[in-house]
């Protein structure tokens, strides 16, 4: 009888990384080793590493490491975003303060050209575009991808928004 193989089309999607608690780059490598060990998660490429100057929450905190991470998945994002809040809970992440320090934040920002408001998961992430920290490490990736609400590229995004201060590349690779 002949075979019939039925192959699940993978999901492409990118995920922020942003921290300014304890070691951030250890916690980021060892989020991203943990991220690829699912057998149907796999990390596709890393954005250059960032120094960024804190964008809200109590006056103070420290600068962040922001990144930006594209994986391939067959999970649905809900079971993604489910994954990072685990990976987040194992580095010793607390939410005591809207937009205060953090060991590691892992958002969301694009799951395809999906576009979802559900309870817990706005996709894409509704802060992306208005966000250095987020649109330099996407562009990094893919510059052309489009923003499938705004329908504008990542370029003409990161374009669009004043003048950055204060951000500095601290690794290409890491
Ligand atoms: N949520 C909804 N959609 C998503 C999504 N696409 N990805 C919900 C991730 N989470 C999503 O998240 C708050 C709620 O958002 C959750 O219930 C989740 O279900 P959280 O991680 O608990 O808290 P948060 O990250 O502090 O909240 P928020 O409002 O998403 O913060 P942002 O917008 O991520 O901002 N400055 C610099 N320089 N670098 C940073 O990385 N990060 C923040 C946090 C502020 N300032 C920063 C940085
Ligand atoms: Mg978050």
């Amino acid at each position: 009888m002949p075979q019939i193989m039925i192959l699940k089309k993978k999901s492409r999607a990118f995920l922020g990384f942003g921290g300014n608690l304890g070691q951030p780059l250890k916690t980021f490598r060892r989020a991203r080793e943990q991220l690829s060990m699912p057998p149907d998660v796999g990390v596709v490429a890393s954005s250059p590493l960032y120094r960024t100057p804190p964008v809200g929450g109590p006056p103070g905190q420290a600068d962040y490491l922001n990144a930006v991470v594209e994986i391939e998945t067959g999970l649905t994002p809900e079971n993604l975003l489910e994954l990072c809040r685990r990976l987040e809970n194992e580095a010793g992440r607390t939410r005591e303060l809207r937009w205060g320090p953090r060991t590691l934040d892992l958002d969301l920002l694009l799951f395809d050209g999906l576009i979802t408001d559900a309870p817990g998961l706005t996709l894409p992430h509704p802060r992306l575009h208005q966000r250095h920290f987020v649109l330099l490490p996407l562009c990094n990736l893919d510059a052309g991808i489009i923003h499938p609400v705004l329908k504008l590229s990542m370029t003409e995004l990161l374009r669009r928004l004043p003048a950055a201060e204060g951000i500095s590349l601290i690794r290409d690779r890491w």
